[in-house]
């Protein structure tokens, strides 16, 4: 029997990279006039990328459908990934590379006159996330698919992805997001695939049993991109959901002329996924927010449903066949609502519907910080999901007969507030930190009464990141070097990056890493020129510091110690000072007053000291604006030193601190999240370590006068406050900064202050190690080379192992 319907065979298990170019050219010519109309003298860029993009994924296509045909005929178990955040980036070259067509793309690309380079470059980022949850939830996606999970990613199609950044006299402002003004190539919508999603009215009692009478209702509407793992050997969906509206449009009102109230319950219901939440690390408890983690949620939880009984399963084998993950608590409505539909759509019994819903449900906690910990109102929760607040205080009231507690236990509902960690905590048979610190943290001060109730339930999984994309894909020359020397086959089996070791010491191989990084370095820097008029030194360090704005990954520390640095410069010219240039890239949230003052800080302090002509040479600073994925993938393999100086105990993991380690860069950091692993697998002379630790970080806030002492103890700290509370930074606004300054010497949570003498030492120790060409060279090698752990390839399979039970496929 024909299954599918194309004209050209089937992809075979050949290797993919065998394709002929010709073949791939006719593709990309067939899509360009026949998908685009596009004729081809009159083709622009863009419709050379559309095309490209479309012959692309008619490769994927096939591995998608065997992929999902075998998970079927195998009845096999399918792990299901909620989260409200896939932070993707692009996707063209991510797929080229996974599928083993990049040489053969960049042939076929030249042949036909275009610059391949420029149509990656042309595809907008999928931003669809804030920071490293989102983005970590597409890392897993990558990862498997590469190992042959089978897996649905669930989340919102979001119209508007977060805001684009831009400084206005070193000012943050934010414009809309716009992905979808141009068509997405990667997606297949699905209108068959679509829910009712029901929201507020009333719950009444009838023969005894419950029945939500819904005030409002919208459907959500499913789009499917396949992600195709390393080598295309397998392909599971992300599955996005849109929102549309129940009533049809209402004509009558549109032919009585009244236009606006016409369209308005399809204004209404698109709310819902139009815009992403731009908030990281913070809530906000907004009804839109709860509403939207409803949306997905219900949507995710129904499909899967209908897929499980669609295959002839009974109810009660649910969690056989299904595993179902919380990236964080913005899903965690999943316990109860899978409570509600077994109980009300299929008539279940309570204790029945607990029990199979916990054996399916894990919970991620992603941070301690308590203004992320979500806490919706009972009066918003109960309005919004009136069922739910009857299922969750049944879930409080189960809990709390069948394991008596101390009086200080902590419930779902407490203070009138529904508190989503201890829901998910108790909805789940697993709950994982994202590092080893982390994890212990969430044992010890998170939820330490829960934990001596059930022990053995919270478990850690070391957060990871893609090697296909976070070192094959964005560095070449690297990745290149790595193959020569170790031989193909690292990027999934990231271990054998062990094998450089053996090469460090022989100065050729020194030589040829060194000039691999080098000519990362001079790409960026060219890049920096144009984009933010900063003249780089391929010479210099290349100090970066990437992520989101927020007071406790001290950006703060950063620029107080660059001002420091300049001063030193100043003081003692003729001293054998290393160029430097301190990259900074992220995004504040917009109602984050502090962290946007941060940015301007950064911004100030880099105009005044990058035009001084006494140190033009030897500093610089660059914050080039919007910094996301793409430019991510430019500045990581340029870097030198990653900066991950968070406060101890606040950083839960960090991803992007594997990313740099895994490029080259070693780190100067201090003991949070997973900076403690990176540092224990490359070794302390390999690791510019420096500050408090979490547990004497909580030991100094009990002096109330820590941060007046560091500061009475560092003239150098004493002068940077001086110079900026002067008005040295904001000539034109003297008192620009002293509700900064003044923060700093009197609220200094963070510990700044406390930090800052050793920070400054520590950057000597980089100077000095940097000067020194074979050790530094080697230190950067041995970091690339003990970067195994970190693929998220181990992460899944911890995940796999000890949270989902599921085998993989291949
Ligand atoms: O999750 C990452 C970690 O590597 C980071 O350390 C951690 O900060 C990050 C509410 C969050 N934790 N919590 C969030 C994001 C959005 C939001 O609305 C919280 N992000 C993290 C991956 O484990």
């Amino acid at each position: 029997m024909e299954l599918y319907p194309v004209n050209r065979p089937f992809p075979t298990s050949a290797p993919l990279a065998d394709l002929p170019a010709e073949a791939l050219r006719d593709d990309i010519l067939r899509h360009l006039i026949y998908t685009l109309g596009k004729d081809v003298p009159h083709a622009t860029r863009y419709d050379w990328r559309m095309a490209l993009s479309y012959a692309v994924r008619d490769r994927i296509v096939g591995p998608w459908f065997r992929s999902t045909r075998r998970t079927w005929a195998e009845g096999r178990k399918r792990v299901h990934y909620l989260s409200m955040e896939f932070l993707i980036g692009r996707i063209l070259e991510d797929a080229v590379v996974n599928i083993g067509l990049d040489e053969t793309v960049r042939g076929v690309m030249a042949d036909l006159g275009q610059d391949y380079r420029a149509l990656v470059e042309d595809e907008p980022d999928a931003a669809l996330g804030n920071g490293g949850l989102g983005r970590l939830a597409a890392c897993f996606m990558e990862s498997m698919a590469t190992l042959g999970c089978p897996a649905y990613g669930y989340g919102i199609r979001y119209e508007h992805g977060l805001f684009r950044q831009r400084f206005e006299a070193g000012f943050q402002v934010e414009t809309p997001e716009d992905w979808l003004s141009q068509a997405h190539p990667w997606e297949f919508a699905r209108p068959e695939a679509a829910y009712v999603i029901p929201f507020k009215g009333e719950v009444e009692t009838r023969d005894g049993r419950d029945h939500w009478v819904p005030g409002e209702t919208v459907i959500a509407s499913a789009f499917d991109t396949p992600v195709v793992g390393w080598q295309g050997k397998w392909a599971n969906t992300l599955r996005l959901w849109g929102a549309k509206p129940t009533t049809q449009f209402d004509l009558d009102r549109f032919n009585r002329g009244d236009y606006a109230a016409a369209a308005e319950p399809e204004a209404l219901a698109r709310t819902l996924s139009r815009v992403l939440y731009p908030d990281d690390t913070t809530y906000q408890g907004k009804e839109l927010r709860l509403k939207q983690e409803f949306f997905l949620t219900s949507a995710a939880l129904q499909d899967i449903l209908r897929r499980h009984l669609s295959a002839g399963h009974s109810l009660a084998s649910l969690p056989a066949h299904v595993a179902i993950q919380m990236n964080d608590t913005h899903p965690a409505i999943a316990g109860p609502e899978l409570i509600r539909l077994l109980m009300d759509d299929h008539g279940m019994v309570f204790a029945e519907a607990l029990e199979i819903t916990r054996a399916c449900l894990g919970y991620t906690n992603h941070t301690l910080l308590p203004e992320a910990l979500e806490r919706w109102a009972t009066f918003t929760f109960g309005n919004v999901l009136p069922r739910h607040m009857q299922i969750v205080e049944r879930i409080d009231d189960w809990h709390r007969r069948t394991w008596p507690s101390r009086p200080h236990y902590v419930g779902i509902v407490k203070h009138h507030e529904v508190r989503m960690g201890e829901l998910a905590f108790i909805m789940a048979h697993k709950v994982n930190g994202v590092s080893a610190l982390h994890s212990d943290l969430v044992k010890a001060n998170l939820f330490p009464e829960l934990n001596r109730l059930h022990p053995g339930r919270i478990v850690n999984q070391t957060n990871g990141v893609t090697p296909r994309r976070w070192l094959r894909m964005c560095n070449r020359p690297l990745a290149g070097l790595i193959t020569e020397t170790v031989g193909a086959g690292w990027e999934d089996h990231l271990d054998r990056l062990r094998g450089l070791e053996d090469h460090v010491g022989d100065a050729g191989f020194r030589a040829a890493f060194d000039a691999a990084k080098r000519q990362n370095k001079v790409a960026l820097a060219e890049w920096l020129s144009s984009e933010c008029e900063v003249k780089a030194d391929p010479d210099a360090i290349f100090d970066v510091q990437v992520k989101r704005i927020h007071e406790y990954k001290r950006q703060l520390l950063n620029i107080l110690q660059a001002v420091a640095h300049w001063k030193s410069i100043h003081d003692n010219p003729n001293a054998a000072w290393v160029p430097r240039l301190r990259i900074f890239g992220g995004k504040a949230a917009p109602g984050y007053a502090v962290a946007k003052e941060i940015i301007h800080l950064i911004n100030d302090v880099g105009s005044v000291i990058n035009a001084d002509p006494a140190t033009r040479d030897l500093l610089q600073i660059a914050y080039p604006a919007n910094y996301n994925v793409s430019m991510a993938e430019r500045l990581i393999p340029a870097a030198d030193l990653s900066e991950q100086i968070s406060t101890a105990g606040k950083e839960a993991s960090g991803t992007g601190n594997m990313k740099f380690m895994m490029n080259g860069a070693p780190t100067i950091g201090t003991l949070d999240g997973a900076n403690v692993e990176i540092l224990q697998e490359v070794g302390a002379d390999n690791f510019f370590l420096f500050g408090l630790t979490a547990g004497e970080v909580v030991k100094r806030r009990e002096d109330p006068d820590h941060a007046r002492k560091a500061i009475e103890a560092s003239q150098p700290l004493q002068d940077v406050l001086q110079m900026i509370a002067e008005g040295r930074f904001s000539p034109d606004q003297p008192d620009r900064y002293h509700g900064l300054v003044h923060r700093i010497w009197h609220h200094d949570y963070f510990l700044v202050a406390a930090d800052f003498d050793a920070y400054h030492a520590a950057q000597g120790q980089v100077d000095h190690a940097y000067a020194d060409r074979d050790r530094w060279l080697k230190m950067a090698a041995l970091n690339t080379a003990r970067s195994g752990l970190f693929s998220s390839d181990r992460t899944i399979r911890g995940y796999m192992d000890e949270i989902w039970s599921v085998e993989p496929a291949i």
